[in-house]
């Protein structure tokens, strides 16, 4: 046997091991491991029965992806070992714990009997790396725990815990213990039982109270829903085959429908995903070994909608945290609209009572300012100002302890400025979180010119901590994320000052799968939020000598037109729905005559796309390229955890790639021909040229910032 995995006798109980950390997963090494004990197993009669487990801090989490790309990747080697364990004539039990997924929990069904710790979680999360599970997950899942709970847990990728695991009979018995002690013990009571073998695959699908079009029915809602996404059909068909066919038949299909999704376009770039997330937390140059910043308890100044958000995330996390406010009205409202909205998530059964008394007892609100003495993270949360948040910043800097960390939440403001107004710039960091706060995964963390190393190692730890997807951003106006949106929103409202409407770019952009086109989003973020930054940064100097540039924002925002709260924005607004308003059209011609900018009727979804999208990649390389974002993958975790671009595309810079980088020069290029280019706007970003002259990638970057 391996290092890697060992077979150990327990008396007559043979002990399969798996140690490949981090998460155990399934490497060819696990596989050829696998396979020669399964065989050293078969071989030795003296053994009465076998045990699997792993050590480390989890069972296996699945294959292993980084091996999904190999040109002669085959589920067949570990397929056909999982058939071997199946077929033994001795009892074969799994003990779990951990996160069993993916493949882990493939090598757990194929084994006779299942153990597992209470905290341990099941799932078979493959969707979300545009795959289905490849190693008869589909088959064996169905036969154990129904068609319709096994589709439900393969199509959305969630887990469910052991306790649940047990009543849907996934799992035999759920013991407190070590894995080895539960599963030895689990397998002497087997033993004493006389119990043998039992194979998933020769059970029969349960279908009792299944409709008879429930398939039908899966493979509607899949079109409708998820019509991005080949392997939500899939999954379907994975499933009805494991309910309609004989298990080898289904098994042909799987492994067909699994190859199919693997080599998909849509699965390379959420696998891209999956490692870029795990690489944005990794900082160049910061060691493990650097001391991090305790974060007992935490400060917000603000209670406005994104202060209350924020401190939401703290206190989820069991984090004490206190919201200062200037009046007792705004701090009454802020701390109400956090009580309701805990008290509508135990109403829809997310949160017991006693979790809503919980939270809300970790949360304090005041009107000093001197509570932030005791915090150990203090983050301002006021209006987007720069006078106001310099004046903030430099009372945060007096009122803080030593060694506090304090951070901004301004979305596009100069952080070394405001560092420079608390008087100890070492301690400060931008914290970008997205709204709603409480929801957005995406953190954008800014690193100051004088940003101390701890200050961000302990900021990208507190990130994880309260389950946020942080991404590091050098300083600059509206760092990776609204930097990028700019160029983007520029060029919507040029495209309405032409004669486009908000409906047709929105729907041009959303037709690729963004969540919501720049119109719509803005609508909803805030007219007055998106016209404020514009007034600011053209305080700061920073807008183009361009009288148009973003003209309409401006004039929304002069008429009162503030988006979906006040019912009209880009759009008009029924209810919730946003329609084409004429008036946004009037305001639109008046503008372009004003500017002298021609109107069109013959706008296409190809060029909306082109216009949007392609200045949106020819930014984010300008910001590569200045070292203001550490690597091309960081990029697209912004644009996919904080805007709403669509996984399944990979990010901006990953879909560039597979346009192709020429072609983006190219069509950046007509259009500094035909539409004029006096104010850079189309200036191709010298790194997307380079890259582009010589045929390379820009996901392969390898980044400048030291
Ligand atoms: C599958 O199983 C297909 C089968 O049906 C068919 C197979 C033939 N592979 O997330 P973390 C690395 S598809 C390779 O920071 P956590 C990860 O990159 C798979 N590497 O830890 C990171 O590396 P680094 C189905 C993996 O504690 C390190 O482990 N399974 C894999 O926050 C630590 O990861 C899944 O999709 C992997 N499968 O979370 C599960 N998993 O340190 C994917 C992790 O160099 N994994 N790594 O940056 C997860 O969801 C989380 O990693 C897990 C732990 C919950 C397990």
């Amino acid at each position: 046997m391996t290092d890697i995995v060992s077979l150990d006798r327990h008396g007559d109980i043979a002990v399969l091991t798996i140690s490949n950390p981090p998460v155990n997963a399934l490497s060819p090494a696990v596989v050829a491991g696998l396979t020669a004990a399964v065989a050293a197993f078969e071989a030795d009669r003296t053994y009465a029965a076998l045990l699997v487990h792993s050590s480390g801090r989890t069972f296996v989490a699945g294959g292993d992806i980084t091996s999904f790309d190999a040109p002669d990747f085959s589920a067949a080697p570990y397929n056909d070992t999982l058939a071997r364990i199946e077929a033994l004539d001795r009892p074969v039990a799994a003990a779990l714990h951990g996160t069993v997924l993916g493949g882990g929990l493939e090598l757990a069904l194929a084994c006779h009997w299942r153990v597992a710790l209470p905290s341990t979680q099941l799932g078979l999360p493959e969707v979300k790396l545009g795959i289905l599970p490849g190693s008869l997950g589909t088959q064996r899942l169905p036969r154990l725990a129904g068609a319709k709970l096994a589709l439900d847990m393969i199509a959305s990728g969630r887990s469910i815990g052991a306790e649940a695991a047990r009543q849907a009979g996934i799992v035999d018995e759920v013991r407190e213990g070590t894995p080895l002690e539960v599963g030895l013990a689990f397998v002497q009571d087997l033993l004493a039982r006389r119990v043998g073998p039992r194979g998933t695959s020769e059970r029969a699908v349960p279908d009792e109270g299944l409709p008879a079009d429930f398939f039908d029915q899966a493979l509607a809602e899949a079109a409708a829903r998820k019509p991005f996404y080949p392997s939500a059909r899939n999954i379907v068909l994975a499933v009805q085959a494991a309910a309609t066919l004989p298990f080898a038949e289904g098994e042909a299909v799987e492994a067909r429908l699994f190859e199919a999704l693997r080599v998909s376009p849509e699965s390379q770039a959420m696998r891209h995903l999956f490692f870029a997330e795990r690489q944005a937390a990794k900082i160049p140059g910061l060691g493990r070994e650097l001391a991090l910043r305790p974060v007992h308890s935490v400060g917000i100044l603000g209670a406005g909608t994104m202060g209350g958000g924020i401190a939401m995330n703290f206190v989820n996390a069991g984090i004490p945290t206190v919201l200062v406010e200037v009046t007792q009205a705004a701090l009454d409202r802020g701390l109400g609209l956090i009580r309701t909205h805990y008290e509508a998530s135990a109403a829809k059964g997310r949160l017991t009572a006693q979790q809503v008394a919980q939270r809300m007892a970790l949360l304090r609100g005041t009107l000093d300012d001197a509570a932030f003495a005791d915090c150990d993270l203090v983050i301002e949360a006021v209006f987007e100002n720069m006078d106001l948040k310099k004046q903030v910043c430099a009372r945060l800097g007096q009122v803080c302890q030593p060694g506090a960390i304090i951070a901004t939440n301004t979305s596009t403001l100069d952080v070394d400025v405001l560092a420079a107004a608390t008087g100890r710039p070492a301690d400060v960091v931008g914290m970008h979180f997205f709204s709603p706060a409480n929801v957005m995964r995406l953190l954008e963390v800014v690193r100051g010119a004088r940003t101390a190393p701890d200050v961000l190692a302990t900021v990208m730890q507190l990130a994880r901590r309260i389950g946020k997807v942080a991404v590091v951003s050098g300083v600059c106006y509206g760092f990776i994320g609204n930097r990028m949106a700019e160029v983007y929103m520029r060029e919507a409202e040029f495209l309405m000052m032409e004669g486009a409407s908000p409906s047709q770019i929105d729907g041009a952009v959303e037709a690729l799968g963004m969540a919501m086109g720049p119109c719509r989003m803005l609508d909803m973020a805030g007219i007055d939020v998106g016209a404020n930054t514009v007034i600011e940064y053209g305080k700061a100097g920073g807008l183009p000598p361009d009288d148009s540039y973003r003209a309409v924002v401006r004039r929304m925002f002069e008429i009162g037109r503030f988006g979906q709260k006040t019912g009209a924005g880009y759009y008009r607004y029924d209810g919730r729905k946003p329609v084409d308003d004429p008036e946004t059209s009037r305001i639109a011609a008046e503008l372009a005559a004003s500017h002298g900018i021609a109107r069109r009727s013959d706008i296409g979804a190809q060029e909306i796309v082109e216009r949007l999208l392609y200045s949106l990649i020819n930014e984010g390389a300008r910001i590569l390229e200045e070292g203001i974002a550490y690597r091309p993958g960081d990029i697209d975790i912004v644009w996919t955890a904080g805007y709403g671009f669509p996984d399944h595309k990979g990010g901006p810079l990953w879909m560039a790639d597979a346009i192709g980088l020429a072609t983006i020069v190219e069509r950046l290029q007509h259009y500094a021909s035909t539409r004029g280019d006096a104010f850079g706007y189309w200036r191709v970003s010298p790194l997307l040229a380079s890259l582009a002259g010589k045929g390379q990638r820009i996901s392969d970057f390898a980044g400048t910032l030291a």
